[in-house]
C-alpha cells in the first residue's frame, strides 16, 4: 500500500503507480458488488419517472451495481477522477457553458488513459481482465467512487472528494483482479454540514428534491443537455442564461474551497469556453456548429437542441442582437425552434 495524505488514502502501489503513469489519479479501489438494496433504490427512483426521457438510464437497471453485467467475473472496481476546475467566467450576455464543457471533451481525455491503464494492468496480470471506462457503462459511477473511499455524495448528489471538491470527472478500470477495498471516507472529511442547504437553495428549477436525490426533468443540465423535445414553460425564466449545463449547485458549496486547478491542456485550451453569445448560435448551420464546436461535449447536444436553448437564453436576456435570427426562426420549418423563437420575442420588453 502506498503512503497517501489524509485525503488520499491508502491504495495498491502497483496500481496506483500504472495509473500515474498514464496521468491519472487512483481515487480508490472499491468492491464490484452487486448491491441489491442500490439497484432497488435506483429502480425506484426510474419508476417515479425522475430520468425523464433518458430511456437509456432504463436499460442500465442490471449492470449499476454490478459490474459483472460488463465484465464477467469483475471483483473490484479501480476508481479514477480527473480535475477540470479553472477560474473563468462568460461575458455579461453571453449564456453560459458549465464548466466542464470549456475544453476538450473529457470522455476522450479520461477515456483514453483508462484504456492505457487497463492495458498496462494486463502485462502486469496476464491471468486477469481488466477493462477501462468513464461515462460509458450503465456503472453508477459516483456510488462506486464512494464506496471505494473516492469522496462522499452531497446534497446537490454529486461526488465531493475533500482536496478536489466536485470539480473532477470520474472513469473507472474493471478488475478481475481482487484489491481490498478502501475503506469509506472517515466523517471529518465526508459529510455536508447538517445545517448546509446552499445547494438547495440556489437551484433555480428544485430540482434537488431530498438529501441525494435529483428529479432529472427539473435540472438545467438535463434540459439544455439530454432533453430532446421542447423545455416546458415554466422552467424556461429559470434557466436563466444556461446554454450548456449548469454549475449553480456546485459553486456554492463550501467545499470547492478546496479545488485544485486542472493541469490539463486539454482542459485549459479553451474550444466552447465559458460562455457563447445567443445568436451566434442561433445563426449557425451545422457545418458552422461541427467546426466550431468539434471535439467538446457540445457535439453530443447538436445544434438543433443547442438552437432550442440559445432561444430561450436570447429571450431571458432580452438580447438585441439576436432579434433578427429570432424572426427568422419563428418563421422557420421547425415546429418547436419557430414556438422557442416565438417565446423568446415575446420577453423583450
Ligand atoms: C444521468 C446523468 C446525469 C443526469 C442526472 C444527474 C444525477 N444526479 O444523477 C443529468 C443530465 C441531470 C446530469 C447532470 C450533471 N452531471 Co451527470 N451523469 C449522469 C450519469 C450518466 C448517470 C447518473 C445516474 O445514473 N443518475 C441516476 C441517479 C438515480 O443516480 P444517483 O444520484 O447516483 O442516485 C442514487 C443515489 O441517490 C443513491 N442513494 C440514495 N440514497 C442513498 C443512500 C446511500 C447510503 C447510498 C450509498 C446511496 C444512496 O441511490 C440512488 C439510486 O441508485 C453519470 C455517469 C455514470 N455512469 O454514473 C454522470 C455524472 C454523474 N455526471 C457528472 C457531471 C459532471 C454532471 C454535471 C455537473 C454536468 C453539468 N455541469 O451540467 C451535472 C450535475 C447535476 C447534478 N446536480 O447532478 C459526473 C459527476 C462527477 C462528480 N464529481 O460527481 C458523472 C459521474 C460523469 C462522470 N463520469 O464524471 N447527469
Ligand atoms: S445543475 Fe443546476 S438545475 Fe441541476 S440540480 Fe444543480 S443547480 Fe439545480
Ligand atoms: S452545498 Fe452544502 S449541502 Fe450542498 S453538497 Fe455542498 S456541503 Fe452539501
Amino acid at each position: 500500500m502506498m503512503p497517501q495524505s489524509s485525503y488520499f488514502p491508502a491504495v495498491p502501489a502497483d496500481v496506483a503507480a500504472i495509473f500515474q503513469d498514464v496521468g491519472l489519479q487512483l481515487l480508490g479501489v472499491a468492491d464490484a458488488g452487486p448491491d441489491a438494496a442500490a439497484t432497488a433504490r435506483y429502480q425506484s427512483w426510474l419508476r417515479a419517472g425522475r430520468h425523464g426521457d433518458m430511456k437509456w438510464l432504463e436499460r442500465h437497471a442490471e449492470g449499476k451495481y454490478d459490474p459483472s453485467h460488463m465484465l464477467p467475473g469483475c471483483r473490484s472496481v479501480l476508481i479514477s477522477g480527473l480535475s477540470y476546475y479553472q477560474p473563468g467566467s462568460c461575458e455579461s450576455g453571453q449564456g453560459r457553458i458549465a464548466r466542464y464543457a470549456w475544453g476538450r471533451d473529457y470522455h476522450k481525455v479520461l477515456g483514453n488513459r483508462l484504456r492505457k491503464a487497463a492495458r498496462m494492468l494486463r502485462e502486469n496480470y496476464p491471468a486477469e481482465a481488466f477493462k477501462g471506462y468513464t461515462d460509458a457503462l450503465p456503472l453508477d459511477e459516483r456510488y462506486y467512487a464512494c464506496a471505494g473511499g473516492g469522496g462522499f455524495i452531497g446534497r446537490n448528489t454529486l461526488l465531493i472528494h475533500s482536496a478536489l471538491g466536485s470539480w473532477f470527472v470520474i472513469g473507472e478500470v474493471l478488475s478481475t483482479r481482487h484489491w481490498a477495498a478502501t475503506p469509506l471516507v472517515e466523517a471529518k472529511h465526508g459529510a455536508c454540514p447538517s445545517g448546509c442547504r446552499k445547494c438547495l437553495d440556489i437551484c433555480p428549477t428544485g430540482a434537488l428534491i431530498r438529501s441525494g436525490e435529483i428529479d432529472a426533468r427539473l435540472c438545467i443540465s438535463y434540459l439544455t443537455i439530454e432533453h430532446k423535445g421542447p423545455i416546458p414553460l415554466a422552467l424556461r425564466k429559470p434557466m436563466g442564461t444556461w446554454l450548456f449545463g449548469c454549475d449553480l449547485c456546485q459553486d456554492v458549496c463550501p467545499f470547492q474551497l478546496r479545488k485544485q486547478l486542472t493541469k490539463e491542456d486539454d482542459f485549459l485550451a479553451w474550444r466552447a469556453g465559458p460562455g457563447i453569445w445567443p445568436s451566434k448560435i442561433l445563426k449557425m448551420d451545422e457545418n458552422a456548429f461541427a467546426k466550431r464546436f468539434s471535439g467538446t461535449p457540445l457535439m453530443r447536444t447538436g445544434l438543433w437542441r443547442m438552437q432550442r436553448n440559445a432561444c430561450i437564453v436570447a429571450g431571458n436576456l432580452q438580447d438585441t442582437a439576436s432579434i433578427a435570427a429570432l424572426e427568422q426562426l419563428r418563421n422557420g420549418s421547425d415546429a418547436i425552434l419557430r414556438e422557442h423563437a416565438a417565446w423568446a420575442l415575446d420577453q423583450y420588453a
